[in-house]
């Protein structure tokens, strides 16, 4: 059945803050705002350790954030990728979205344009990170273990009810990253798409295996092609994990979300406890998604 409006994000983390979208939606609010101020309440929370303020810093001790920002309707896109000191990326990748060129920075280029533009300065590292960056540095030393392991980033799709679709992500990327890593996140068709005329998706888990298969441009091409949200995301992420472990014997966290125009949603995921929360016509729950084992 066709929703009023619907709005769908990943993690349980972003439980309240589409609690919020949702509140933008229902009075009559617009897609882009709500993708926006929702993924704000996720950067500005510091316990949340992936996204914005208190997110995981990289092998040095820095916290280089990626995010960006799409317009369903126009196709507008922006883009920043390891930035640093700066209070809510998802708004710096919105602004640039206005723009006709230059519309994905990074790093020094992304920072000088926030500065240009009036965006609040800020250390984004905090106490707790730098603590869990410690005692994960010691416990790779000790136990030889992968550094790469933790990290969630927060993406948001939404429809409002003139019909309107944005998405938006925002993330610390890997944890434990090199110096100028950047992640699927940005990247449009990687780490997020949305089309009015068909939906949209996003993408969480391990970015430089999402960016292999291009997941939420696949997504949102099976949902042209007739899948409902549910089918499209799971069968991409199913297909895409096999197909990475037949080539090259094993595959990475992958999850991704999606929304099609009607409001209807899905979730596809080849991990244990993914979780996404969703918020459509007054209700508002998070949903835990479960691998497909075929
Ligand atoms: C990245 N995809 O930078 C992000 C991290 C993430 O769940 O989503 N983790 O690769």
């Amino acid at each position: 059945m066709k929703k009023e409006w619907s709005m769908i994000a990943t993690w349980r983390m972003a439980g309240d803050a589409v609690k919020l979208g949702g509140e933008i939606l229902e009075n009559n609010g617009k897609c882009q705002d709500a993708v926006e101020k929702a993924i704000m309440q996720v950067e500005d929370y510091p316990f949340y350790k992936s996204v914005g303020y208190g997110g995981l810093p990289n092998e040095d001790c820095e916290v280089e954030l990626d995010a960006a920002f799409m317009d369903g309707k126009t196709l507008s896109i922006g883009a920043i990728a390891g930035i640093k000191d700066f209070k809510n990326p998802v708004s710096i990748a919105r602004k640039l979205s206005e723009d006709r060129f230059n519309i994905f920075l990074v790093g020094a280029g992304a920072e000088a344009y926030a500065h240009k533009n009036g965006f609040v300065r800020q250390n984004m590292l905090t106490e707790r990170a730098k603590k869990t960056w410690e005692k994960r540095k010691q416990e790779i030393y000790e136990k030889n273990l992968s550094p790469y392991d933790g990290h969630d980033t927060v993406c948001m799709i939404a429809k409002d009810k003139e019909g309107d679709m944005a998405v938006a992500t925002s993330t610390s990327g890997l944890f434990m990253k090199k110096r100028g890593r950047v992640g699927d996140s940005p990247v449009s068709g990687s780490g997020f798409y949305v089309d009015n005329e068909i939906g949209g998706a996003a993408a969480t888990g391990l970015g430089e295996d999402i960016m292999k298969g291009c997941l939420s441009y696949e997504v949102v091409q099976r949902m042209k092609n007739g899948q409902s949200p549910m089918e499209a995301a799971q069968d991409a992420v199913t297909e895409f994990s096999e197909k990475l472990k037949k080539l090259r014997g094993t595959a990475g966290a992958i999850s991704v979300i999606a929304l099609n125009n009607t409001g209807e949603w899905g979730i596809g995921t080849n991990v244990e406890f993914t979780f996404a929360a969703v918020s459509c016509d007054k209700y508002a729950a998070v949903y835990r998604a479960i691998p497909d084992e075929n």
